[in-house]
């Protein structure tokens, strides 16, 4: 596992685990304020969780929840473009969460230098796309499609299979061009998973650390936690730190995560209490 993960401009350190604060740039259901409204609520929380202590920031605009509806190209750049241009200058690193090359091109052209692609780089053109960037890419298994993946999730041996799956990954991110400094693998917690897979690969998140490349975990708010607690989307946010903390435990060296100060003030305390360094 390399020390450090090569993103554009920047080179971050992962002797310490890193905080991806999540930013969706996706319509406001509640008002009408239309594009310009949506873009700067957007930027508004992202700069709030910079201060927060984000050490990098996942910008989307397609919601990738189970059963969301996909969006078209033309609007997908529409949503994250100007939001980008804006946080270019904060001096974190800025990830666009996307399955489509024009969208990895234009992205990194307008600031972007980490492609976070839940389809990793699956879709056609995506890999050359990626390779043709200096930007770091984070590589996730998913077992079907968003709309259909949560029907009937079947594995033999969870772990083994998304192992296998990365590995593949990486072996083409690999032979596309794609040095090994930039690549992150992710299990996809939710992605075409039912809890005890959730939980199996949580348990077993040091496997993923031999695939050369650094391992990045999203636990954040996901319905594994309303499973395990009981409570709907808004009251998970203890649950979701708690699980941050133990995927970092289990070798995590990215969390994309809603409450990044609580994340931090987590990592924090474990850090403390175990001197690490
Ligand atoms: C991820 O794990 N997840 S979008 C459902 C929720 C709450 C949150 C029902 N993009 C990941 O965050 N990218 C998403 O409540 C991601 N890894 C990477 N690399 C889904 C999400 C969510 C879904």
């Amino acid at each position: 596992m390399t020390a450090h993960l090569r993103c554009g401009a920047y080179c971050l350190s992962l002797e310490r685990p890193l905080v991806m604060g999540i930013v969706n740039v996706t319509p406001d259901s509640f008002s009408d304020g239309g594009r310009f409204l949506d873009a700067a609520r957007a930027v508004a929380h992202a700069r709030r969780l910079v201060e927060d202590g984000a050490d990098m920031l996942d910008i989307g605009g397609e919601s990738s929840r189970p059963g969301a509806q996909p969006v078209g190209l033309d609007e997908e750049l529409r949503r994250v473009l100007p939001v980008i241009e804006a946080l270019a200058g904060l001096g974190v690193p800025l990830s666009i969460d996307t399955v489509k090359p024009e969208v990895m091109c234009r992205a990194v052209g307008a600031g972007a230098s980490i492609i976070n692609d839940i389809a990793a780089l699956r879709a056609p053109d995506a890999l050359e796309a990626a390779a043709g960037t200096q930007a770091a890419v984070c590589l996730m298994h998913m077992q079907g499609e968003p709309g259909t993946m949560q029907t009937d999730p079947r594995y033999g041996d969870v772990v083994a299979e998304v192992r296998g799956f990365l590995a593949g990954r990486v072996a083409a991110a690999r032979a596309a061009g794609i040095a090994a400094e930039r690549i992150v693998v992710d299990p996809g917690f939710g992605f075409g998973k039912r809890i005890e897979h959730n939980l199996a690969l949580l348990r077993h998140l040091d496997h993923f650390a031999g695939l050369g490349a650094c391992v990045l975990a999203g636990l954040s708010r996901k319905s594994m936690l309303g499973q395990i607690t009981g409570k709907q989307v808004s009251l998970r946010d203890t649950a979701s730190v708690v699980a941050a903390l133990l995927a970092a435990q289990n070798g995590a060296k990215i969390l994309r995560v809603h409450d990044v100060a609580a994340t931090r003030d987590a990592l924090a305390v474990w850090q403390a209490a175990a001197q690490l360094d």
